[in-house]
């Protein structure tokens, strides 16, 4: 496929195909990306209970596009020792992975006397992490990647409820209690956006929520309210973690705690300034969602406007608690859309009597333009190749939003289109995800030049492993797992390439 449009790609080929780890700062750390359902697997092993995804993957496997489930997932909860291994050897700094709250604290409660603490999950995690402590290799760890425990889903609705905001400080302490001395970077939330827009607006992930109107087959819900009190009360239990971690666990300066973030960049669909407003609410209804709130304790002026009392409100120690509450912002960026502006009209039609989410912000998102694709396509529907919007988002947040510390805690992409049909020899040379990771680290590097301060890149993902509702059939990982083998892992053409990248020249002695 040729790029749609050359000036959006390096200036050559030469160029990308140059860079490697000494292009980069010296403290410059590079890893992979991980998520505790999506990797462990071990699901009902060893005390861990349920979450809202192994209740969702096993009451409704048929809103997995293969009816799979994490159940085994690519077992590395038995087989971290072999995936530290695979870090070694492709020359990798860091590990970013996730703990499932439900395997720490089993019913979601931590209790008196840490009655509800499984010792049994805190002994897995000690010694993933001494593993790769041990190998050289620095754990960046996420406390939630959308695994909320099924108890606490039942009990209250999850994160419908402020109740939730509790539960997560305490567990949040046990991890901060049992592996703060080892840990020095700590993620409250993975992408607390696409938790609360795919899980309560549009109702394809875990809790499967959505209106009834918008979707029958959702599992009840309110499109209109119920995103905009997930994300309210996710940032609360975001700022409480990172309030009692400042006040007792961050020892040293060499101790961070932040939050990932989605960052989708957004073109304009034409030049017009209504298109061009539109892209900046685009951008307002995601990034800004979160980062105003976590800069100055208020949601955006545009999305006050257009969601109007059913965006909930900040309390006044609410807002003082969420204001700079990070060291660093972990962003993860995959594609771009086009954002075209529709109209209001008056009287609102009928749609609006119906209010959403997904159209609040007036914006019609679009993939492509005049016929042409904004990017090449890949297997995932929603992702499009676009690496100029990685070098535009990272200058709209330093500009925007103060220059924060920025670690890029996602980027990668899926196999090509239709290419399930691969045999594994064939799977293996993706020179497309070569292609990928290359365009972005040199957009990544024009942006560092005009001093966005970036401090380590994780791809995603180590392993190819469960995509979500897609399940097992888009391959995500530098590295193939043969489902069909045992699990055996197999290096893809990008994970020699990011060894070779990430060699470092040998040091001559004396
Ligand atoms: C990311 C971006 C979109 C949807 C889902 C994700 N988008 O732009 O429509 S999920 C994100 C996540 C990780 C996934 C990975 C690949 O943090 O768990 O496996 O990206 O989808």
């Amino acid at each position: 496929t040729s790029p749609p449009n050359n000036s959006e790609y390096p200036a050559s080929l030469e160029d990308a195909l140059s860079l490697n780890r000494s292009s980069f700062p010296d403290d410059f750390i590079f890893g992979t990306a991980s998520a505790a359902y999506q990797f462990e697997g071990a699901a009902f092993d060893y005390g861990r209970k349920p979450s809202v995804w192994d209740n969702f993957t096993h009451k409704y496997p048929e809103k997995i596009n293969d009816r799979s489930n994490g159940d085994v997932a690519v077992d590395e909860y038995h087989r971290y020792v072999e995936d530290v291994q695979i870090m070694k050897h492709m020359n990798l700094d860091a590990y970013r992975f996730s703990m499932s709250w439900s395997r720490i604290v089993p019913n979601g409660h931590v209790g008196i006397n840490e009655e509800g603490v499984n010792q049994e999950g805190i002994q897995h995690y000690m010694d993933l992490i001494d593993e790769l402590i041990a190998q050289n290799i620095e754990p960046y760890v996420t406390l939630f990647h959308w695994d909320t425990p099924q108890a606490l889903q039942e009990e209250y609705g999850g994160f419908l409820s402020h109740r939730i905001v509790d539960d997560y400080r305490d567990y949040a302490n046990i991890c901060f209690k049992y592996f703060g001395d080892k840990v020095k970077n700590w993620i409250t939330l993975n992408e607390p956006y696409t938790y609360s827009r795919e899980g309560y607006a549009v109702g394809d992930f875990a809790p499967g929520r959505c209106s009834d109107w918008q979707d029958s087959s959702c599992l009840g819900g309110d499109s209109g309210t119920e995103p905009y009190i997930v994300t309210h009360n996710l940032l609360l239990a975001h700022a409480a973690a990172v309030e009692l971690y400042k006040k007792i666990y961050q020892t040293s300066d060499d101790r961070k705690i932040g939050i990932t973030l989605i960052s989708t960049w957004f073109e304009p669909y034409s030049d017009s300034p209504a298109d061009i407003n539109a892209a900046q609410r685009a951008i307002d209804f995601t990034l800004g969602w979160y980062m105003q709130p976590l800069t100055t304790g208020r949601y955006p002026e545009s999305m006050r406007t257009l969601v109007g009392k059913r965006l909930p409100e900040f309390t006044a120690d609410e807002t003082t608690l969420l204001a700079k509450s990070y060291d660093f912002i972990g962003l993860n960026y995959y594609t771009a859309n086009y954002a075209a502006d529709i109209p209001r009209e008056d009287p609102k039609p009928e749609s609006k009597l119906q209010p959403s989410y997904l159209t609040d912000s007036n914006v019609n998102y679009l993939t492509q333009r005049n016929g042409v694709p904004i990017g090449i396509p890949t297997a995932s529907q929603w992702l499009y190749v676009y690496p100029k919007g990685f070098k535009n988002i990272l200058l709209y947040l330093k500009e925007k939003y103060e220059d924060p510390l920025i670690y890029i805690t996602e980027n990668g992409r899926s196999n090509d289109v239709n290419d399930e049909t691969k045999t594994l020899e064939e799977a293996r040379m993706d020179i497309f995800r070569i292609d990928y990771h290359y365009r972005h680290l040199y957009y990544l590097l024009s942006a560092m030049s005009e001093k966005v301060n970036v401090k380590g890149y994780f791809a995603w993902s180590l392993l190819d492993n469960f995509e979500w509702n897609t399940g097992y059939t888009s391959r995500f990982g530098l590295n193939y797992v043969d489902r069909d083998d045992g699990l055996k892992r197999y290096d893809k053409l990008s994970a020699k390439w990011f060894r070779k990248f990430l060699e470092r020249p040998l040091k001559l002695q004396g």
